[in-house]
């Protein structure tokens, strides 16, 4: 190996180095971020070490959902917690309350555990509007009002995708050294993808411009050639395989399903911020996923998000339906 690519192999960014080095920009910073963060990739190691281990799903997803309400609400630095596994927000008491608000599924696509396919943890941070004694509205706040947003995927590697609202890094575990590793640094959308990725069992329930769209993708009409479809059916799994390669995710409303079915709060947004953090773009079928503004924490919404000239597609389409009615 050549002395350049040594140093480089020798200098290890670690995600703690990282938010550190981040956090260094900002000299009023009391350095509780980059604690609260360390709590949420210790949360990530757990779920990581047991998912290899090969536990059966019922209790992989009670567990990891037990490790990080435990670690968000030591870390010192939470006020309101939402998980896609309790029914209800946690209000961390008094004596251990900070500033940020967690949303998050700790084990989002669980219903592939059992076969291996690679599942994640998705979360967002919002910190509480003032000094106020926290309320649900801290946290039915729009995406774009998130200081943070990210997943950790559990799949033949261990990865980790961080957006602070300046880019996107990819950090992968070294499980010889138990750190996260940054070996994907400003991570940036293909302008335009050859995949689409959407559950097409759906497909008969489907309005017209989703419809039109998914058409559009195997029979084009403009002479480009067919797109690929590609869909595991794990959310982190493809939302980052179109982060990386570009192209498209869909889940879109279908007429059993009015609203889609992915969750606003830590399914939707986390992903959208991170689409827009690399360059994409995320639709609702009516605004920009980030403007949303939810008014039930596990509310649903249907999305669109990849590249940036594929949204531009789907939102087209959606005004020329608009127009028609
Ligand atoms: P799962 O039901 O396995 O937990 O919202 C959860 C989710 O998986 C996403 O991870 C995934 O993208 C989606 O549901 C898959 O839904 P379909 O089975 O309806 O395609």
């Amino acid at each position: 190996m050549d002395h350049a690519a040594d140093a480089h192999r020798t200098d290890l960014m670690t995600i703690t180095r990282y938010v550190l080095n981040e956090q260094s920009k900002y000299p009023e910073s009391r350095g509780d971020f980059s604690i609260l963060l360390n709590h949420i990739v210790l949360g990530c190691k757990f779920v990581c070490s047991v998912v290899n281990k090969g536990e059966e799903q019922k209790k992989l997803d009670v567990l990891s959902n037990e490790v990080f309400v435990k670690a968000l609400v030591s870390s010192g630095r939470t006020c309101i917690l939402v998980s896609e596994e309790d029914e209800e927000a946690t209000f961390v008491e008094p004596s251990r309350r900070g500033r940020y608000c967690v949303v998050f599924d700790p084990l989002d696509g669980s219903s592939n555990i059992d076969c291996g396919v690679s599942i994640g943890t998705i979360f967002g941070i919002y910190m509480v509007k003032d000094d106020h004694e926290p309320t649900l509205d801290d946290v039915l706040q729009p995406g774009k009002n998130m200081l943070a947003a990210g997943y950790c995927m559990y799949g033949s590697s261990c990865t980790f995708v961080l957006s602070t609202g300046t880019g996107v890094n990819g950090f992968t575990l070294d499980p010889s050294l138990g750190e996260f590793i940054l070996t994907h640094p400003d991570i940036k959308i293909p302008k335009k993808g050859k995949i689409y990725s959407v559950n097409e069992g759906n497909a008969k329930n489907w309005d017209g411009p989703t419809a039109k769209y998914v058409e559009k993708c195997k029979y084009p009409q403009d002479g480009s050639s067919a797109k690929s479809l590609r869909y595991i059916g794990s959310m982190v799994a493809d939302v980052h395989r179109t982060l990386l390669y570009g192209g498209i995710f869909l889940y879109p409303a279908d007429k059993k399903s009015p609203n889609g079915k992915l969750r606003v709060l830590y399914e939707v947004f986390p992903m959208s911020f991170l689409m827009e953090q690399a360059g994409g773009q995320a639709f609702t079928g009516k605004q920009r996923a980030l403007d949303l503004v939810p008014t039930k924490i596990h509310e649903r919404s249907p999305v669109f998000l990849g590249s940036y000239d594929e949204v531009e597609e789907i939102k087209a389409l959606y005004a020329a339906e608009e127009k028609k009615a």
